[in-house]
């Protein structure tokens, strides 16, 4: 059966990073027809609107979407496309590969981040020339929908068996203290293990010891930061893999923006956007495609070409058909 991809390439070096992937997933040779939609800077430049109503239909309408990256137009082009695909939890598996330099080679963490909610629900205001607000919002149901898909998670895998619920409920009480109540008492209804850690301890913890944590579940802006942080513990940002789930729909994206200090030079690493490519691939059914997809990778990180942020020289195509050579 044919799957329909929606293909949002956005700014910077989200125009090089999805042609790379695409070439890798063209190479499997898969019954996909590639829609490509524009969003983003350059779109919001020309016509007013960061993300035309035609890309958001394109992306709540196909099988899955692989998005590469927004800049200033973020909050206007990420949060309105995690919501066209009615997504709630968006996944960041941060993990270390033989072959590249990291902080801590040890890690290997999977982020489940809230995806509808927290400080990212953006009801900002400016109140005086002083004065700016913005109203947090936490719902037991969110957090709940959130705390079932991460019990599922943990009971399907072979890897994971608990998840660690990381928020700041003893200063947050209200809103944290929802989120935490909700995702506790989901795991205990479900028989779920689950430790509780703060989010402030837990950003020093995971940095002097990451193998003590497994599957982190969070609030909607810790998942965003404490992902980026563990980027830092494996390697960077270049890296980091997302899915933002939805019941019937879901979108692909590197966990990296745009990356202005190198974008149109050729020399951005391919390989988070791969790797969201392969999640994509195990979402829509192709396991065996996903691994392929994954081994390449990891063979690649391991024995080179390797992109100047992991400490070598080749450019994105060099490594793109690297991965595409090892399929
Ligand atoms: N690839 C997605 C992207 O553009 N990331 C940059 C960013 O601002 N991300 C915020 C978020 O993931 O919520």
């Amino acid at each position: 059966m044919s799957e329909r991809i929606a293909v949002i390439e956005g700014d910077g070096i989200g125009q090089e990073v999805i042609p790379a992937a695409i070439d890798v997933l063209e190479s499997l040779d898969l019954d996909f027809e590639f829609v490509e939609g524009e969003a983003g800077d350059a779109v919001k430049e020309a016509t007013g609107e960061a993300l035309p109503q035609s890309t958001y239909d394109l992306a709540a309408d196909a099988d899955a979407t692989l998005f590469g990256a927004a800049g200033e137009t973020a909050a206007d082009v990420i949060l309105p496309l995690r919501d066209a695909v009615d997504s709630f939890v968006n996944i960041r598996p941060a993990k270390a590969y033989p072959g590249v330099d990291a902080v801590r080679p040890e890690t290997d963490l999977v982020f489940l981040r809230e995806n509808t909610e927290g400080v990212y629900s953006g009801h900002e205001d400016d109140l005086s020339d002083d004065l700016s607000t913005l109203t947090r919002v936490v719902t037991t149901s969110a957090s709940e929908k959130l705390a079932h898909f991460a019990c599922d998670y943990v009971e399907d895998s072979d890897d994971h068996d608990d998840f660690s619920v990381v928020h700041k409920a003893n200063v947050m009480r209200k809103t944290d203290g929802r989120f935490r109540d909700a995702v506790v008492g989901v795991a205990e209804e479900q028989g779920v293990d689950t430790d509780e850690v703060l989010m402030d301890a837990f950003a020093t913890h995971v940095c002097l010891d990451p193998e003590q944590f497994d599957v982190i579940v969070c609030p909607n802006l810790a998942g965003d930061v404490l992902s980026d942080l563990a980027a830092g513990l494996v390697g960077g940002l270049g890296l980091l893999p997302s899915a933002n789930i939805g019941d019937d729909n879901a979108l692909f994206e590197p966990v990296h923006g745009t990356a202005p200090d190198i974008a149109g030079q050729g020399i951005a690493n391919p390989t988070a956007t791969i790797l969201s490519a392969a999640l994509m691939l195990d979402h829509l059914g192709y396991t065996e495609e996903a691994d392929r997809v994954e081994t390449a990778v990891e063979s690649v990180l391991a024995e080179g070409p390797r992109t100047g942020d992991l400490g070598g020289d080749a450019d994105t195509d060099e490594v793109t058909a690297a991965i595409v050579d090892r399929l």
